[in-house]
């Protein structure tokens, strides 16, 4: 859960300005400080965030949000922590969570398919899953209509490269009306969860 800790750190530097945050650490060691300070200079860099709206409300209510964090491994890989929170507006059960192709929500379906850069792209939600860049994992909401998916993803970045989810058009993230069986028998039509239940375009923070 130290995704969970940094990105409470970067909310108090947030809401206080960091002049306060520090004020606030100067009780602290100096080598400590220095460390929360350099900890939130490099999660500012790499963190993107997105408001999931609901795709199948009227009014296309906020549900939930996303956020994400890229960091390297141990032995360098870029690695994107990716916590999903929904507090509403989806059923009990499992969704399909995905990173889809273009950053438009408006309708959901202009999300397109699913995030899959590369010379043998193929974003088929169905057709080609799950084998693309953009697949996750099910997110789970309980009885109370709230669920959190915490995951990692080694398939995209947030920093630019050939996997960037910040290419010319952008990606957002949507989540599904259904669960993701990951397509075991090949394609079957809404084998990647079928309808879209909510979608947000993924930001720089
Ligand atoms: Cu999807």
């Amino acid at each position: 859960m130290e995704f969970l800790q940094d990105l409470r750190k970067l909310r108090v530097a947030r809401a206080f300005g960091a002049g306060v945050y520090l004020f606030a650490l100067a009780s602290s060691a100096p080598e400590a400080r220095a460390e929360e300070v350099e900890d939130i200079e490099a999660i500012e860099e790499h963190t993107a965030s997105a408001i999931l709206f609901s795709c199948t409300d009227l009014w296309q209510r906020r549900i939930g949000s996303v956020f994400l964090r890229e960091r390297p491994s141990a032995e360098g890989v870029k690695l994107v922590d990716v916590l999903v929170r929904v507090r509403r507006g989806l059923d009990p059960g499992h969704h399909a969570v995905h990173i889809h192709e273009t950053g438009e929500c408006l309708p959901c379906s202009a999300a397109k398919g699913h995030f899959d850069p590369g010379p043998d792209s193929n974003s088929s939600p169905d057709g080609n899953h799950p084998f693309h860049a953009g697949d996750l994992i099910n997110l789970t909401i309980d009885d109370s209509g709230r669920g959190n998916l915490l995951t990692v993803t080694s398939r995209v970045t947030l920093s630019e490269g050939p996997l960037s989810v910040f290419d010319e058009d952008g990606s957002a993230f949507i989540v599904h009306v259904d669960p993701d069986t990951y397509c075991p028998d090949g394609e079957e039509a809404g084998c990647a969860g079928g309808a879209r239940a909510a979608c947000g375009v993924i930001r720089r923070r």
